[in-house]
């Protein structure tokens, strides 16, 4: 049976339906299809859109007229199918060439390689008519921190992402950049570990003004860091330009575990965060939720299916839960109890002066702090109501 189409831009990278299990301690589990063959089922599940790495939809090393007739196969498919191929990715990470980096490599002859693969991707990308262009810097990174230059490498990876922006204005593409944080795994640390820290990379950036970041849950996770507070500081900033749905159960290797088989009571928030946005308002997430996860090694080619339908419904029923929360009246007035509205309330008074403030001896001198020490802020409350929600 397929899922109903749903009311939100799901869509999956053709590498998670398409990973064939293949692991560090065991072999294939099971078989690899064409990568056409993977559309007509995604959309069955629900999808809308569908994502790919230049090299999953032609392997590394094909000769430019056949990569061609992989790619039209490709959009053929994708066209009957009614898939949009919203986002674009380069693989600068599986080819041994780049096992010290793509735009990080030591050696500038592999830099030089990474850079020119990823320029040719973006035409690709431009002509799939893809919104994103996701940069995951997989090999960007070290096991040794005496076997780089760690300034160089930031001029560097900034030198790599600034020319693809600039190469991607210069062309008129419609295309932003999204960088994909990590914290490790393929290496040992990946450079620009956090959401955090791509936004502190972002803001040294000539051309940031298109490039953003694609977050992943899972990876936040594994720093042991909270997802939805990550989503809500780059929204904050104008940045969440696109995202990564999957689940991650502690700090340990990369799960990538179906959405909401993770952390369930995170991925609420997150849900709740990016279908009904801030409670006092903000900007507001429009972007495609977008799964990268793998189908357990457990499963065979049914339970490639089982679970892309499970990542769909888990997204519908958290965004149906997540409504209803806020519609109800209980929340409400426990949203207002605990004074989720008041900090929307800028701290200084619309005009006061930083002397009047000064002046001011009700907020300090006069203010009462052990009766403000004594507000219940019924937090716990609040939370059980939205388990009830999720759980009910
Ligand atoms: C690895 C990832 C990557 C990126 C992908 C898209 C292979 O943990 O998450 O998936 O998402 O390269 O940029
Ligand atoms: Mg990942
Ligand atoms: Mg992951
Ligand atoms: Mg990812």
């Amino acid at each position: 049976a397929s899922t109903p189409a749903s009311d939100y831009k799901l869509s999956f990278g053709l590498w998670t339906v398409g990973w064939t299990a293949q692991d560090q301690f065991g072999s294939a589990s099971r078989p690899e299809f064409e990568p056409w063959e993977y559309l007509p089922k995604l959309k069955e599940a629900g999808a809308s859109g569908v994502t790919f790495h230049d090299d999953d939809v032609a392997p590394f090393g094909t000769d430019d007229s056949e990569r061609e007739k992989y790619f039209s196969r490709f959009k053929d498919v994708a066209d009957e199918v009614g898939l949009k191929v919203e986002m674009v990715t380069t693989n600068t990470f599986s080819h041994p060439v780049f096992k010290d980096g793509g735009l990080t490599s030591n050696d500038r002859s592999v830099r030089r390689f990474g850079l020119r693969k990823l320029l040719r991707n973006v035409d690709r990308a431009a002509e799939f008519g893809a919104e994103t262009f996701v940069m995951w810097g997989g090999r960007e990174g070290a096991e040794y921190d005496g076997s780089k230059d760690l300034f160089a490498a930031h001029e560097r990876y900034a030198e790599g992402v600034d020319t693809i922006a600039s190469y991607i204005k210069d062309k008129g593409y419609d295309l932003r950049i999204a960088l994909e944080p990590k914290p490790n795994e393929p290496r040992g640390d990946i450079f620009l570990p956090t959401i955090g820290h791509a936004l502190g990379f972002i803001a040294k950036l000539e051309h940031g003004d298109i490039v953003g970041l694609n977050p992943e849950t899972g990876h936040e996770q594994m720093a042991g860091l909270n997802f939805t507070h990550g989503i809500a500081q780059a929204l904050w900033a104008g940045k969440l330009f696109h995202i990564d749905l999957n689940g991650q159960r502690s700090i340990k290797y990369d799960q990538d575990l179906v959405f909401g088989h993770g952390e369930l009571a995170s991925a609420f928030f997150t849900i709740d965060l990016l279908v009904n946005g801030f409670p006092g308002g903000g900007p507001k997430y429009d972007g495609w939720l977008h799964f990268d996860y793998k189908p357990s090694r457990t499963d065979y080619v049914q339970g490639i299916w089982d679970s892309a339908r499970a990542n769909v419904e888990m997204v519908t029923m958290l965004a149906d839960k997540s409504k209803a929360f806020r519609a109800d009246p209980e929340v409400q007035a426990a949203l207002k109890a605990s004074g989720v509205y008041e900090l929307g309330e800028p701290t200084l008074a619309a005009g006061e002066s930083l002397s009047d403030f000064l002046a001011d001896t009700s907020t300090y001198e006069k203010f009462d702090v052990d009766k403000a020490a004594e507000r219940d802020y019924g937090f716990v409350n609040l939370n059980q109501l939205a388990m009830k929600h999720l759980i009910g």
